[in-house]
């Protein structure tokens, strides 16, 4: 009798034991945990080591990662296109967003983004890193770019733990899921690894093709906010190490900082970047003067470059920003988004970009209806 009780125990407890593992495993690998601050390479290097590489279909679950690097008060954008990817993540795709900040930042992040989790069941998790430049010729780096300035063009060496990222600057806000434009990487041929928009679409406006002093991709040269990255391919292609002598040549002719230096890189690489429509990164430039992007599908991912944001220039990128930034989770996307912009746009308006407010609100209208709440949209 007593060495039944004894074995009953041993078997409950080996049970238990059991399921605390799963539970823990199960959480570290789906949500890693956010206190990742400072310590992220470490903890993160061995939770995702394993992800297979999305090559192939995108199967549920995969998790999608979206990076930015935050500086000064670029911190409030950044968490405002957060908060799009959240609201406009209708599939409830699993999101990882990787912040990359000034330390000052992190906290005020960490915060926002613990708020964020509770409220929306956890689809997302986050990581933030502090501003690193590669070990090799750290020195020269470091005297070469402000810390801040030219971050992005080391993320294959400082994401190791990843296979691909979406790298959008802090001034863009989503209006669709993150995953269809994450479906692109695997529209990618062999060679390609690197994904963006061009950054015009007409000569006769174009920048590079009229001023540039320095090489540039294609006959318009690319828009650097919004970039589908494939770093695997990159860190085969020993990217970084290509990136410092283009540095060295061009320098003193560098007028858009790094994206002109991705330009050039490019340039002699066309083969490597695979170019998307104007819809993924959509900007004032498209539509001030007369509309030259045309979205069939309707604007997908809006970048408020040189400030539109947050100016009234344009008055629907301002509406588009403050709108999300005051709209809060768990509340009526149609609502509190769609109608909300419907009723405070002033027309007949004086600009351009303000006659186009069927193709801003084209994609959320095809699936936030009214009445329906972000927790039962479209799965
Ligand atoms: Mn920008």
């Amino acid at each position: 009798m007593k060495a039944y009780k004894y074995l009953l125990l041993l078997a409950v407890t080996s049970f238990l034991l059991l399921c605390y593992y799963i539970y823990r495993v199960g959480n570290a690998t789906t949500y890693g945990e956010p206190d990742s601050v400072n310590q992220a390479f470490g903890v993160a290097n061995k939770l995702v080591a394993q992800r297979k590489p999305s090559e192939d279909a995108l199967p549920n679950g995969t998790e999608i990662a979206v990076v930015v690097v935050a500086c000064n008060e670029r911190h409030n954008e950044a968490l405002n296109m957060i908060k799009s990817a959240i609201m406009f993540n209708r599939n409830r795709a699993p999101l990882r967003f990787v912040i990359i900040a000034e330390e000052k930042l992190k906290i005020n992040f960490m915060e926002k983004l613990n708020d964020w989790q509770e409220l929306t069941e956890r689809i997302f998790t986050y990581e933030i890193h502090s501003l690193t430049f590669p070990r090799a010729n750290q020195d020269e780096w470091r005297k070469l770019f402000k810390p801040c300035a030219a971050q992005r063009l080391f993320l294959p060496s400082l994401l190791t733990h990843l296979d691909a990222v979406l790298y959008v600057d802090s001034d863009t806000v989503f209006l669709s899921p993150v995953q269809e434009i994450w479906t692109l990487l695997q529209n990618f041929n062999a060679s390609q690894f690197a994904g963006m928009a061009p950054e015009h679409e007409d000569k006769n406006a174009g920048w590079y093709n009229r001023f540039a002093r320095h090489p540039y991709y294609g006959e318009l040269g690319v828009n650097s906010g919004v970039m589908l990255m494939n770093l695997t391919r990159m860190r085969e292609f020993r990217w970084e190490e290509h990136i410092l002598p283009i540095f060295r040549e061009y320098r003193l002719q560098l007028v858009w900082g790094d994206q002109d230096i991705l330009n050039v890189l490019f340039h002699y690489h066309p083969d490597r970047l695979f170019v998307f429509p104007c819809e993924w990164n959509y900007r004032a430039d498209h539509c001030m003067y007369m509309s030259v992007c045309e979205a069939p599908d309707g604007v997908k991912i809006i970048h408020g470059n040189r400030g539109y944001f947050h100016s009234r220039a344009q008055p629907i990128f301002n509406l588009i920003y403050t709108t999300i930034e005051e709209y809060t989770f768990r509340s009526d996307v149609y609502g509190n988004f769609i109608r909300t912009i419907e009723e405070s746009l002033v027309l007949p308006s004086n600009s351009n970009c303000d006659k186009l407010l069927d193709k801003f609100l084209q994609d959320p209208r095809k699936y936030f209806k009214e009445n329906q709440y972000d927790d039962t949209a479209q799965q």
